[in-house]
């Protein structure tokens, strides 16, 4: 990255629509709206126990998982920007139901917004970085937003993206030319682009799994993970490291920034469900960057981006990262005696 000018976040949405017709004035402005709500959630993540938002809000979600106060304020926050804009039909939340119509008192548009408001929920109340993870897709099936106008594959979306509240408060964006990096500039308020070509190695050494659950993965996880394990004696020939932060949003964006394989795969404490992560929300916006970043992502039998979604909240397992870990591990699914 140059280390000249500084160039903001509307500069570069800008340059982008100049240069490559990239980002239409509706999605221009949503991706703005969008990042100013981050911002706002920043302001109420960094309270922390100066405010009155950590612990518990008393309710559950449609996951059966109690709420957190900032998954709801994140949530209302998020709501509350993107409503009255008129780039927007409509919006589905992780922390909601049934999605939300853009109420007919305001203009409609021409685009979807689903997002998970605060992703590491489990972290908040120990000061460890969450986030907020967005995905956007275009209204197209021709009636009255509904929930069917959600369920479309991860390849049909036009952008992604990120925010880390961090030891840096961070955003990542994708609009399927490359990922590109904004820092928050507190002292102006505003996103300045850091980092405008984001690649993710096609090898690494550094795996992120939750460990605890080794006894209820399926065989070719457990293959993968015995090997990585057993190191330069093992069959890798080379020694690994582990981590594991429990917010997605760290973890891959650890991975953006320098290599690794994550895997929140099936396993066999809920066998009905494929996986914890949710499909719509965190897995098909975080594929959509990781594969623009020259990444890989699969289910660990199919590229995530092309399952099709049958219902608003459904899971997935998720393995995604460095591209040759990935196709090693999608490998062993695909052919256990690989
Ligand atoms: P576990 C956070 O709740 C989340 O959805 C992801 O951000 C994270 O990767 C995962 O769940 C952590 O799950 O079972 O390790 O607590």
């Amino acid at each position: 990255m140059s280390k000249t000018k500084a160039i903001s976040l509307t500069q570069y949405l800008i340059e982008q629509q100049r240069e490559a017709e990239l980002i239409p004035s509706q999605l221009r402005l949503l991706i703005e709206v969008v990042a100013r709500a981050c911002k706002r959630i920043a302001i109420s993540v960094n309270k922390g126990a100066l405010g009155d938002v950590l612990g518990t809000a008393g309710t559950e979600n449609v996951q059966g998982e109690v709420q957190k106060k900032l998954d709801v304020i994140a949530n209302e926050v998020l709501i509350e920007a993107n409503e009255w804009g008129g780039h927007l039909a409509g919006m589905a939340s992780e922390e909601m139901d049934d999605i939300y119509a853009v109420p007919n008192r305001y203009p409609q548009g021409e685009y979807l917004l689903l997002f998970d408001p605060l992703d590491g929920s489990s972290n908040i109340d120990v000061n460890v970085s969450i986030g907020t993870i967005f995905s956007v897709l275009k209204h197209t099936d021709g009636h009255a937003v509904d929930a069917s106008s959600f369920l479309q594959a991860g390849s049909k979306q036009v952008a992604a993206g990120y925010c880390v509240y961090g030891p840096q408060t961070t955003l990542v964006l994708t609009v399927g030319k490359g990922v590109v990096m904004f820092t928050l500039d507190r002292e102006q308020g505003s996103w300045v682009l850091t980092q405008d070509k984001v690649k993710i190695p096609e090898d690494t050494k550094e795996f992120a799994i939750n460990m605890s659950n080794m006894r209820h993965w399926a065989p070719p996880v457990k293959r993968y993970i015995d090997e990585n394990l057993a190191g330069k004696e093992g069959p890798r020939g080379k020694d690994f490291n582990m981590r594991w932060v429990a917010s997605m949003v760290a973890d891959v964006h650890r991975i953006l920034t320098r290599g690794g394989v994550f895997l929140y795969p099936w396993d066999k404490r809920e066998p009905d469900k494929p996986g914890k992560l949710r499909l719509l929300y965190e897995a098909n916006p975080m594929s959509f960057l990781v594969e623009q970043a020259g990444g890989a992502s699969t289910n660990g039998i199919q590229r995530i981006l092309d399952i099709e979604p049958i219902k608003l909240h459904e899971r997935v397992a998720v393995i995604l990262g460095s591209k040759n870990e990935v196709e090693r591990v999608t490998a062993y699914h695909r052919d256990p005696v690989a």
